[in-house]
């Protein structure tokens, strides 16, 4: 029988014509359009196919930065398969498939997987948190006691001991949950507030001081006006993987323009192995060295570009500094060596630190000095470190220092930007609280919240905290045990119930996280639940989906806007009507398509659009080139620092490094005015200097996998089995080869894992991939080989995030 797909094509040439996107057929069966991506072209062919009672528009919409289309197919209230877009041109770039990559491809196994929640629960009596003992409760007691506890908190403490953890399993492409708690909490009369995130918290507080905001660079559809890329660890082959992400755009790129690229970073990275002409091992979190090098060449030889220097920026040069600045604290000063330190930041100097042989670093500084114009990005494993702020001020400094920024083909030394359709989310309520932590700081908040000051700890909105967390909502997230830092530590703190009274955790599957739980609540996943998706990095296509309920949830599993109605209802029924607005799901889904139909009037009625499954929109303004009106008029268009231009040296910064306070015995805890160089806790020169942990170990974002998601399934484990990459010469020295049992052991802990012996990383470092699920044994060691066991809990030095990256370690061969 022949499957009908439900696009209609007089729809979708009206619609076709709205977007400007010209051409495209409907065809049936996809096509791999790219490198990477197995097994792409289904097994079955179209019209051989079994008979299905529908094909329904959802969306992979975990937190890879993609989000892909499926149509998923329904036999018996059961989905049957997982096909990919098909309402694209492969031949027409702009136009082609969002294709899922294969961990969306295999969404069967997680909606059909033994670890899937089916039944509220609560922990038993008695058992501590993460022994895992939990029985079955209805829905009504588990709504009555959560509503009865969080207005205990309330009473007892305020409503800023109420927290809801960091998330992202549906907080990112789905409009109507990627605000939803949020707003539950603020229609309950507020919560203590979650500062950045997990991603690029260092990142963003390093835009932040330097560009006025976190501004992301061009697009990857611009870097065709490029005449050479260099990407500082940003592996977007490996983290952006859908058809509509940025792997998509480099490679075709790459087919059409052959620009050259040059990939650096610990590791060859998938991109550096797809995409890349060179590529330069380095130290992690050195990369600040680098760049001091290869700006001290540049300056050498009179390749910086000087004029863009005095017109846009402060504190390169003596003459831009600030009045309060002190003689010599310009970041030439720095990198000639008139600073403080008196050193001078030679190829040399920085290739000890580096790894890098200084004549190769000459080599780089001529290139990147003298190519006109140089897209200049960096991705953000670089910044989860101690010193990350510095990391990523760094690259933004080269993109300075070489004119590079607002310009078409340029690239300001950020993460690339996208175009994204202009659909609402689902509102945010005016804020009760306004006070905030940064994210990574939530265990700490728990352990200690009271002691919590805005120069210790980074509270902002006030001086300080007046409570530790006493109830926490975690949803769609495993930032408590697996991706978070220190879950042996954090066990500890957990399982002192003076401490966080309430742990409510709502997923759809039973992880390390979900075990935690005092309350457990089974939620539907986003294909069993209507919704729409905005796309987030899919370079100047934006486009949306409208995501309709496939199947219905498991056993007694719910929506989570019903839980969150339900608990208010209990809590007080006028914060229900504030919540729900006395609409359902349905309603406000419907209504913030009208609200983005009212902006657009061109849009496809909503009947059409959920015909159509996904509706693409090509940037109306060509190419994204942020910093551009800065770059043609800065009077006119003054960046948000408190120069209106971009701050090499920050007086901000400089006013806090006098103030800033650090927890004892730890190196490179400081705040500086310029991205200098720091030797931080746990970074190279540590591990050159430790006789027991001799390695660093980073933990690389892996195909396999998205964060924890798709962990469980038996595929992807096959496909990409848990493995930690490890250079033959170090493996050499400790007797191991491919494959081998290892052990890896750092201060806080040690896991078990295999092998991957490979010239594919630098000597001296170690990548555990991250994501895999915290798994102890009696001795507490992790099975499981979850990066984050060995992650330290002390956060980054300014934006107080999370440090992951910052871990010495070191690895033996097991039996
Ligand atoms: N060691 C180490 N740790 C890291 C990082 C690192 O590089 N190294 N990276 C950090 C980064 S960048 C990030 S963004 C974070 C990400 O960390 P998380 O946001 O915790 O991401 P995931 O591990 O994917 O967890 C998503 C959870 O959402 C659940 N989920 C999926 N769909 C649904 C749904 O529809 N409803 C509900 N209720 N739940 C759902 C999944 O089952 C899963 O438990 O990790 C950070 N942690
Ligand atoms: N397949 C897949 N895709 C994902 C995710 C996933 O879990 N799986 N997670 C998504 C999320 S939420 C995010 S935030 C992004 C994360 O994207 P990133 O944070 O950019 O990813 P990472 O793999 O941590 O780091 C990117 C590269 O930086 C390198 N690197 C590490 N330390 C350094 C350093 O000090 N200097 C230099 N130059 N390079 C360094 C790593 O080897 C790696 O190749 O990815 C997103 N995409
Ligand atoms: S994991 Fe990411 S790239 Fe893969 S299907 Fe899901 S959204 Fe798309
Ligand atoms: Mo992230």
């Amino acid at each position: 029988m022949t499957v009908q797909i439900s696009n209609s094509g007089l729809s979708r040439r009206s619609f076709m014509k709205w977007s400007g996107v010209a051409g495209g057929t409907t065809a049936l069966v996809a096509t791999a359009a790219h490198l990477g991506m197995p097994g792409t072209a289904p097994a079955y062919a179209a019209d051989g196919m079994e008979g299905v009672d529908s094909t329904v528009w959802n969306a992979c919409t975990v937190n890879c930065g993609s989000r892909c289309p499926l149509r998923l197919q329904v036999k018996d209230g059961v989905v049957v398969r997982v096909l990919p877009d098909n309402t694209g041109d492969d031949a027409d770039f702009g136009n082609h498939n969002i294709l899922a990559c294969i961990r969306g491809r295999t969404m069967r196994q997680r909606i059909y997987s033994p670890d899937r929640l089916k039944k509220p629960m609560r922990r038993v009596a008695g058992t501590k948190r993460g022994e895992g003992e939990f029985e079955e409760i209805s829905w009504e007691t588990a709504f009555d006691e959560i509503a009865e506890r969080m207005k205990s908190t309330i009473d007892n403490y305020g409503n800023d001991a109420l927290y809801i953890n960091n998330g992202t399993g549906t907080t990112g492409g789905n409009i109507l949950h990627r605000r939803l708690l949020w707003r539950f909490m603020d229609a309950a009369g507020g919560s203590l507030q979650p500062l950045r995130n997990y991603s690029n918290a260092a990142y963003i507080v390093a835009g932040t001081y330097q560009h006025g905001a976190s501004i992301g660079t061009n697009s990857t559809e611009d870097a065709a006006n490029s005449n050479l890329l260099v990407m500082f660890g940003a592996n977007l082959i490996e983290t952006r993987m859908s058809g509509g992400g940025e792997m998509y755009s480099y490679q075709h790129l790459k087919e059409t323009h052959g620009t050259r690229i040059i990939v650096i970073d610990p590791r060859y990275s998938e991109t550096a192995l797809t995409i890349a002409d060179e590529w330069v091992p380095i130290r992690p979190g050195t990369d600040t060295a680098l760049v001091a090098a290869l700006v001290n060449v540049m300056v050498k030889e009179g390749l910086q570009d000087q004029e863009f220097l005095d017109k846009y920026c402060v504190g390169f040069d003596e003459d831009t500094l600030p009045d309060s600045a002190e003689e010599n604290s310009s970041y030439r000063a720095y990198v000639e060596g008139k600073g403080p330190d008196g050193i001078e930041k030679t190829p040399e100097w920085a290739s000890d630190i580096t790894g890098i042989p200084a004549s190769r670093i000459r080599a780089l500084a001529r290139e990147i000095g003298s190519t006109k114009p140089c897209a200049i990005s960096s991705g953000w494993g670089m910044q989860r470190q101690a010193a990350g702020e510095n990391q990523s001020r760094a690259v933004f400094t080269l993109a300075a220092v070489t004119g590079n920024i607002g310009i078409s083909g340029g690239g300001n030394g950020a993460w690339p930007t996208s175009y994204a359709m202009p659909v609402p989310n689902f509102p945010d309520l005016d804020k009760p609280i306004t006070v905030g932590i940064p994210v990574f700081k939530w265990s700490d908040a728990v352990d200690h919240g009271e002691e919590f000051t805005a120069e210790k700890d980074g509270v902002e909105g006030a001086e300080r905290l007046v409570n530790p967390i006493k109830f926490m909502i975690n949803y769609a997230g495993q930032c408590i045990m697996n991706q978070h830092a220190d879950p042996a530590r954090i066990t500890e703190i957990l399982q002192d119930e003076n401490k966080l009274e309430t742990l409510v955790v709502i997923d759809t599957h039973l992880t390390p996280t979900a075990k935690m739980a005092d309350y457990l609540l089974p939620d539907a996943m986003s294909i069993e639940q209507p919704d729409l998706i905005k796309n987030e990095n899919s370079a100047e296509t934006g486009y949306a989906i409208y995501a309709q309920p496939a199947i219905q949830p498991p056993g007694d599993a719910m929506r989570v806007y019903d839980m969150c109605t339900e608990i208010l209802e209990r809590v007080n029924p006028e914060f229900a009507q504030k919540f729900t607005e006395g609409k359902t799901q349905e309603q406000w889904v419907s209504s913030l398509y009208e609200q983005a139909r009212d902006d657009m009037p061109e849009l496809p009625s909503e009947e059409e659009f959920k015909e159509l499954g996904v509706i693409r929109q090509r940037n109306p303004d060509g190419f994204t080139i942020p910093m551009k009106e800065f770059r043609d008029d800065p009077e006119a268009n003054p960046l948000k620092t408190p120069s209106g231009k971009i701050e090499i040296y920050s007086e901000r910064l400089a006013e806090m490094s006098k103030t800033w306070v650090f927890p004892e015995g730890l190196a490179g805890q400081k705040v500086t005015a310029v991205p200098e160089h720091i030797d931080a806790w746990e970074g190279a020169l540590e591990a050159r200097e430790s006789g027991e942990f001799p390695l660093q170990c980073i933990n690389h974002h892996t195909k396999g996998r998205t964060h924890s998601t798709y962990w469980e399934q038996p595929w992807s484990k096959e496909a990409h089995p848990q493995k930690v990459w490890i250079n033959p010469a170090d493996a050499e020295k400790r007797g191991i080869t491919m494959d081998d049992p290892v052990r890896v052991k750092g201060n806080r802990g040690a896991l078990d894992s295999k092998a991957f012996v490979t010239p594919r990383i630098a000597p001296g470092v170690i990548s555990v991939p991250q994501g895999a699920w915290y798994t102890p044994n009696d001795e507490g060691i992790d099975e499981g080989a979850c990066a984050s066991t060995l992650a330290s809990l002390v956060s980054s030095n300014i934006a107080k995030g999370n440090t992951q990256q910052s871990i010495i370690a070191n690895i033996k061969k097991l039996g």
